[in-house]
């Protein structure tokens, strides 16, 4: 506004100035022509008049002189007879005319400064006078003809009345132009300003608010609420897929996601809600006037959205989202805490599955969470990660026949950190890579009984690098070790998730002879057909479903599985079994292996290496037949 303001100010000063520099112009050119034009006239009267003296003889008589000059000159002249060094005849009456008399004296006294000329303009005291000096064929004198101009001449006045029309019609155009141009151009101030206010204050690629317009919504939303006293709500969410959809299909990719999961939230609020995206797959939203039970249904709303696949390009995206919520005021009053909790309700979420409301009781954990993040990396380097093994036994023969790989923490100040919290971490940090060749180094060095195979856990992330399989086979070359006492144990749902890529990986791994499981089967979603396409070995059965085989669902389930696994021609591992109970149960099945803690937790190398030179397990297992 004060731009534009400005912006017609200038406009208006240049036209005022452009119009007085027309005005002077034209003043100087209308006095100029009226000048000329009555020199040209006083020229013709001095040579009427010197025509018409040239008959007489001698001096005229003044009263000749002042006939001439009241016939042909205009009033305000004077008529002169010149002979050389003195004007001797006025024509024209002194008593009546001081001025003119005036002017004439000052005009004989600089004569001599205008010797060459014959015409003129002077000033005297008494004004401005134009004069013409007209010879006389044939004598020595001279007429001179002294005028003041008086009056204007009627060409000067219709010219100066033209020039004051058009300068009229000049200032009203100008005003208008300005004003057109002032409006246009500060129109494009005013765009232009709105456009940097609304980039400062949203998202690019989402055209949803950003950080600070949505502190600057937070502070209002808790004035709003404090004066009608009514809570609100802020969500903090982010995509648990997002990563993965980036690395794999690409940055285009996870950006048109990014815009789909903007328009389902837009879609599945209210008008009055707000929706910003904070960076990254971090996305916020802020309910006006909902309490927790507002609150859980939305949050339950855009789980339940974004829980459908997305269609990019003709590729199906899963992403999955985990929602924090954090009240005002329950759980906050000022917008910095109440993103901070949000935030932590969101790991929360993470872990539990869908949203989860601030929980002050958990919040310790994500400082420690934060502490552990920081540090992962370091305590591989120092030695803070040790292995613990856990026997598989082959039931048919009755003896141990692998060993799975478990990774332990003992932290200095915080003791033991189990892997279901420090693994999520190593794959969110990207340390699952050095974890991975780490672990499989470390039982390598330790091969802890020489006889069985190792079974180690490969992470999802894993099966995106592909470097993996080189990187293996480097290292069972250095410690000479047979690639077919290797096993990867795999979690069934990331299998799935890039079937392409981790055909491919699997396929380059098993063709080095490692051999390959199913690990947590049950637990995710595969297609069967797709599990018959990859190169799997070992089929193992989530322990959930092992546990409790009391429970006849449970039984049906690993029923159902084991005959799946045999008709497919893997090898089937049921892990979790704690019952004599469930291994007599697993026997009857069919089931190939166990693994559980009734034959043994997972322990150090040592402590293993004892426990199978006293052969603990043909004790537990006749025990078992037994009880059968
Ligand atoms: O024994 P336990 O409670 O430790 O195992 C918990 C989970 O951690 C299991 O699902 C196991 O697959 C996983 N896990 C343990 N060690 C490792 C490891 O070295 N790498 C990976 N990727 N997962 C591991
Ligand atoms: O997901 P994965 O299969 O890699 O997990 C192996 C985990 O199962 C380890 O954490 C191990 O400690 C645990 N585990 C092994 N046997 C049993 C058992 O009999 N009961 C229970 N509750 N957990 C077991
Ligand atoms: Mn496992």
């Amino acid at each position: 506004m004060r731009v534009s303001r400005q912006l017609l100010g200038a406009v208006i000063g240049v036209t005022m100035l452009a119009l007085l520099v027309y005005g002077v112009l034209a003043y100087w050119l209308t006095q100029n022509a009226d000048l000329q034009k009555r020199l040209e006239l006083l020229g013709q009267i001095g040579q009427e008049i010197a025509q018409r003296l040239a008959d007489t003889k001698g001096t005229p008589a003044p009263h000749t002189l002042e006939r001439l000059r009241s016939q042909l000159a205009p009033a305000h002249s004077v008529l002169l007879w010149e002979t050389g060094n003195e004007a001797l005849v006025i024509a024209a009456d002194p008593q009546t005319d001081e001025a003119l008399l005036t002017a004439l004296l000052s005009w004989q006294q600089n004569r001599q400064s205008r010797e060459a000329t014959e015409e003129g303009r002077f000033d005297s005291p008494g004004g401005d006078y134009l004069w013409v000096q007209s010879p006389l064929p044939g004598r020595a004198e001279e007429a001179l003809l002294l005028l003041e101009p008086y009056g204007e001449s009627p060409s000067a006045s219709t010219l100066r009345s033209r020039l004051v029309v058009s300068g009229i019609a000049i200032l009203w155009i100008a005003v208008w132009v300005a004003l057109f141009l002032s409006a246009r151009i500060s129109r494009r101030l005013e765009e232009k300003n709105q456009a940097l206010r609304h980039q400062a204050l949203h998202d690019e690629l989402t055209g949803l608010p950003n950080r600070n317009l949505l502190l600057d919504r937070l502070r209002q939303a808790r004035s709003a609420a404090q004066r009608h006293g009514l809570p609100f709500a802020l969500f903090l969410m982010d995509l648990n897929r997002f990563k993965e959809v980036n690395d794999t299909l690409g940055h285009h990719f996870g950006d048109r996601l990014l815009q789909q999961v903007g328009k389902r939230l837009g879609a599945s609020l209210r008008e009055n809600d707000s929706i910003a995206r904070l960076g990254g797959d971090e996305f916020a939203m802020l309910l006006p006037e909902t309490d927790r039970h507002g609150a859980s249904v939305c949050a339950g709303r855009i789980h339940q959205v974004l829980q459908h696949p997305f269609d990019i390009e003709g590729v199906r995206i899963e992403a999955g989202a985990s929602i924090g919520i954090a009240l005002y005021p329950e759980h906050g009053e000022d917008p910095a805490s109440l993103l901070q909790h949000a935030d932590v309700a969101m790991y929360q979420a993470k872990r539990s599955g869908g949203y989860a409301f601030y929980d002050p009781g958990q919040d310790s954990h994500s400082v420690r969470r934060l502490r552990l993040m920081g540090e992962l990396r370091s305590a591989i380097e120092q030695g803070q990660l040790h292995l613990h093994y856990q026997p598989m036994l082959d039931l048919r023969r009755g003896e141990p026949a692998a060993l799975e790989v478990l990774s332990r923490w003992r932290h200095p100040d915080l003791g033991s950190v189990t892997p279901d919290e420090f693994i999520p971490m190593a794959e969110q940090t990207g340390t699952i890579h050095a974890l991975t060749v780490w672990s499989l180094q470390q039982a390598l060095r330790e091969d802890p009984a020489p006889d069985l195979t190792l079974s180690l856990n490969l992470s999802p992330q894993c099966l995106q690098d592909a470097a993996l399989p080189e990187a293996i086979a480097d290292l069972l070359a250095r410690f000479d070790f047979p690639a077919t006492r290797l096993q990867l144990e795999i979690t069934e749902n990331a299998v799935m998730h890039d079937l392409q890529r981790a055909r491919q990986l699997l396929n380059r791994l098993h063709d080095l002879g490692i051999r390959l499981a199913i690990d947590d089967f049950g637990t995710g979603f595969s297609s069967l057909a797709y599990l018959r396409e990859l190169p799997f070995d070992e089929l193992k059965i989530d322990k959930s479903f092992v546990i409790d085989m009391a429970e006849e669902n449970n039984l049906a389930i690993v029923r159902t599985i084991i005959d799946l696994g045999h008709n497919l021609h893997y090898q089937v591992v049921a892990e979790g079994v704690e019952e004599p109970l469930g291994l007599e149960r697993l026997r009857a099945l069919g089931c190939d292996r166990v693994q559980g803690f009734l034959f043994s937790r997972p322990q150090p190398a040592d402590a293993l290496r004892d426990w199978l030179r006293e052969g603990a397990w043909r004790q537990t297992g006749r025990a078992a037949s037994r009880g059968a």
